[in-house]
């Protein structure tokens, strides 16, 4: 695991927010549900790119090319994410999925791994925008340590090799942390390859 602190600088922060206020008018954020239990999530989610991760009671964890309320395609994903994923992935084909969660004060994400993608040899790349995440990472089983790190705006993490199938998640935000959210919270998004090139 690659940790860039401050990847993106204050305005560059902004530039991306923008980006993410146009695909958040186009494909609004989602409350996802948990397999069989249909339990919400905490977390808000949508998605650029050909492909998106959704989730629902029915039909569970799976990729798709369309947002599951409105049916339509998702937006295209920002170059600036296509420039960041050349430079930081080291992996010769673009990430087709960009999942954006959004974390309100009291949202969190539970321990799991990422293992919805058909190609684990490529790297997930995540990019915090707005108030810390205080993220947790294991190793590939559930038992073992678990090391914290705080994720702050504009921070970059490049998961790969055996990281890339870590446990993984967001234990709390920290409210007030950053100012770059009018509305507080937490945006974080994640680069993906789901097919094999
Ligand atoms: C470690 N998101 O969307 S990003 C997720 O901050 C997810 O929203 C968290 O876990 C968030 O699935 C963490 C950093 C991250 C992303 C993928 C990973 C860490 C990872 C995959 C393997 C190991
Ligand atoms: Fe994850």
């Amino acid at each position: 695991m690659e940790h860039f602190p401050a990847k993106f600088d204050a305005p560059a922060q902004r530039r991306l927010l923008g980006e993410l206020r146009r695909i958040i008018a186009e494909a609004p954020l989602f409350v996802p549900t948990m397999p069989r239990s249909g339990k919400e999530m905490s977390v808000r989610m949508t998605n650029c790119g050909p492909l998106g991760w959704v989730t629902d009671k029915e039909r569970g964890y799976r990729y798709q090319a369309t947002h599951p309320v409105t049916g339509k395609p998702w937006p295209n994903m920002p170059r600036v994410l296509l420039d960041l994923w050349n430079e930081v992935a080291r992996y010769p084909a673009p990430p087709e999925a960009c999942l954006v969660n959004y974390y309100a004060a009291s949202a969190k994400m539970g321990l799991h791994q990422d293992k919805d993608e058909a190609d684990f040899s490529a790297p997930v790349v995540s990019v915090s925008l707005g108030d810390t995440g205080i993220f947790r990472v294991g190793g590939t089983t559930r038992k073992g340590p678990i090391r914290a790190l705080e994720l702050k705006s504009g921070d970059v993490v490049v998961l790969d090799g055996e990281d890339r199938l870590a446990y993984h998640g967001i234990d709390r935000i920290l409210p007030g942390s950053s100012d770059l959210l009018a509305e507080g919270g937490r945006f974080n998004l994640t680069l993906r390859r789901v097919t094999k090139p």
